[in-house]
């Protein structure tokens, strides 16, 4: 039911209802559009115009989570609209926060992740004229470039579309970062009641099935079936399509090794037989026909080629709901264009009963390089030093996360990245959440709070010191809500070491920050636990005190200054290093 505007129900509310004619205006229209597609919570930060929208969101029963800064409720709206499959949506005030928020749409758009950034903007007329309004900016022209769509509604009676417009561009065919822009003016127009109502639209099946062609997954299938070393190349893209129960029949009917890309970790467990996680240079190397699954061949998998493909070409098919993503950086011998869900189950289908097994002497060499990888590594997990290095505060947040499969792992960082990814394993589907294609720094808090919000589940986050401070203002909001978050900080005094030294005057080096700073105590000051962790011990007692009370909890865990290494694991694409190949 729309409500119907009260006289003064709010300022900046100017509808009325009077005996005969009842009135609803911009308001209370965005709010039932909202709900009637089930969009029922709102990250963002308040200021003119949207403040009232906020209050009015929250009064009829959406959750409007305030953030300290748009960039975090950005982020937290792209990995919702990943977690859930329905856009995360983010409010935001003009110019300013506008543009904050801007980065994480466009992050959702680089990512495939369905989000919808609703900026409140200013008058149009005096921004066209470029008369010096509050906060003018032509925020529609700006968007445009860094999203899949972008809209902007001037009435009220098409609010209504606009919102529709938006949810269908983004989460159908390859999903992204949609903006909506409304003008100041929008929220206070006002309408008639009954036909405010009847412009709502309930968006009717808003990521249609994408059947792929039978000739497409024929041909797949061919090329699998020749293979003398197969592999299946799960990505983030496959994780967010949920169609587990398929991707594991289709994996375990094949016999095929799967590698998992970051965040497909645990959409098949990484202790599967066939999960070649740990073997992964072998795998790229030797295979001979890859099967990509939601995966794009970017820098993440060296662009199909070189050196980390073993300097031969392959046989590559990959699904992808996005037919221009075929032959994007090597050609696709067998492109099969559509959804997940369907072109996984018309490859088993087309499988039949007697699809014969991977190779055993592939799988074989497969699995014996992957227990010999995690045998050498098993040792330096279970190290105690003081002040530890990465391996051993590690190797205590693996063995919690087996414990607590159902738990979110957000992480960020170089060394705290690169190392966690590979030694921390997954047991679940879409419970690693971290920096994505762009490698970004500063997704840390707003994905834990989103996480914790949208799956009720108890949230890790596992950041470099660098990494947290780009959102780690986010602490208040997360003790301000309650939530269920444990931050703990690998705090090595730097970026990547901290260990560099100015060698040309007093200014500290450019990658190191405050010697033996106490992170944990930020956490305090908003009435959250902090913690500060000198060893394994230490860590693995806070964890565990953090995930079982679910109170706020940051823990500053001390780590060697000097066990990272420069840039992580792709220190080859610093410029230097570059060069030095060449
Ligand atoms: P990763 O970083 O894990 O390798 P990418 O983000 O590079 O993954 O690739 C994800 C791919 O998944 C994108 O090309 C996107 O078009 C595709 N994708 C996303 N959702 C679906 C879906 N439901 N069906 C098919 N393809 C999808
Ligand atoms: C938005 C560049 C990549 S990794 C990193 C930076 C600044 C921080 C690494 O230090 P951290 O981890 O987090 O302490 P560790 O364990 O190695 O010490 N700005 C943005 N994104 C990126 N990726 C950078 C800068 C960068
Ligand atoms: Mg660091």
């Amino acid at each position: 039911m729309l409500a119907v505007v009260e006289k003064k129900q709010v300022e900046g509310s100017t509808a009325a209802a009077d005996d005969d004619h009842a009135l609803t205006d911009g308001f209370n229209l965005v709010i039932e559009a909202l709900k009637l597609n089930d969009l029922t919570t709102i990250y963002g930060v308040p200021g003119i115009p949207i403040t009232d929208f906020g209050r009015m969101a929250q009064a009829a029963g959406l959750r409007v989570l305030s953030f300290r800064h748009e960039q975090n409720a950005g982020y937290a709206a792209s990995i919702a609209g990943y977690l859930t499959k329905k856009p995360g949506v983010c409010l935001t005030v003009s110019a300013p926060g506008f543009l904050n928020g801007l980065t994480a749409l466009a992050h959702a758009t680089t990512n495939c992740f369905p989000m919808i950034l609703i900026s409140g903007s200013s008058e149009r007329e005096i921004v066209d004229l470029q008369q010096g309004d509050y906060e003018e900016m032509d925020q529609l022209a700006i968007a445009k470039p860094l999203c899949k769509a972008a809209f902007r509604v001037l009435h009220a009676q098409d609010i209504g579309i606009g919102l529709a417009r938006a949810i269908r561009a983004a989460v159908s065919g390859r999903p992204g970062g949609v903006y909506l822009d409304l003008p100041a003016k929008l929220f206070g127009q006002v309408m008639d009641a009954e036909a405010g109502a009847k412009s709502l639209v309930k968006v009717v099946d808003a990521a249609p099935a994408h059947i792929p062609s039978p000739e497409s997954v024929k041909r797949a299938l061919d090329a699998l079936k020749t293979a003398k070393k197969p592999l299946i190349i799960l990505g983030k893209g496959a994780a967010y399509a949920q169609a587990d129960d398929a991707i594991r029949e289709l994996v375990e009917k094949s016999g095929v090794p799967f590698l998992p890309m970051s965040m497909a970790k645990g959409l098949l467990p990484d202790a599967h037989p066939q999960c070649a996680g740990a073997a992964r240079s072998t795998v790229l190397k030797d295979s001979d026909v890859v099967m990509l699954i939601g995966a794009r061949l970017n820098w993440l998998l060296s662009h199909g080629k070189g050196k980390s493909w073993g300097d031969h070409p392959k046989t590559f098919i990959q699904i992808d709901i996005e037919p221009k993503e075929m032959d994007s950086n090597v050609g696709i011998a067998a492109p099969v264009v559509g959804d997940i869900g369907s072109s996984v189950a018309a490859l088993i289908e087309g499988m039949g009963s007697n699809w014969p097994k991977a190779p055993a002497e592939w799988t074989s060499a497969v699995a014996k390089k992957r227990e010999e990888n995690v045998a050498k590594m098993a040792p330096r997990l279970m190290n105690n030093n003081s002040p530890m290095d990465y391996h051993g505060a590690l190797g205590v947040l693996k063995t919690i996360i087996a414990e607590r499969p159902d738990a979110i792992l957000v992480n960020e960082g170089a060394n705290t990245l690169d190392l966690a990814r590979g030694v921390i394993d997954m047991h679940q589907p879409r419970k690693r959440i971290d920096v994505g294609t762009w490698g970004v720094m500063g997704i840390g808090m707003g994905y834990a709070i989103a996480a914790a919000v949208e799956t009720g589940k108890p949230v890790l986050c596992v950041e470099g010191d660098s990494a947290f401070g780009f959102s780690g203002m986010e602490v208040e909001t997360i003790c301000r809500y309650g939530l269920p978050v444990c931050v703990v900080i690998f705090n090595n005094d730097g970026i990547y070491r901290g260990t560099d030294v100015n060698t040309a005057g007093d200014d500290p080096a450019t990658t190191v920050f405050v010697r033996g700073a106490r992170y944990d105590r930020m956490m305090e000051a908003f009435g959250g636990v902090g913690v500060n962790a000198t060893n394994p011990d230490e860590l693995k007692r806070a964890v565990n005190a953090a995930m079982d009370s679910g109170k706020p909890t940051l823990i500053n865990a001390v780590i060697d200054p000097a066990a990272g290494s420069e840039s992580g694991r792709i220190g080859n694409l610093n410029p230097q290093s570059a060069l030095k190949k060449k």
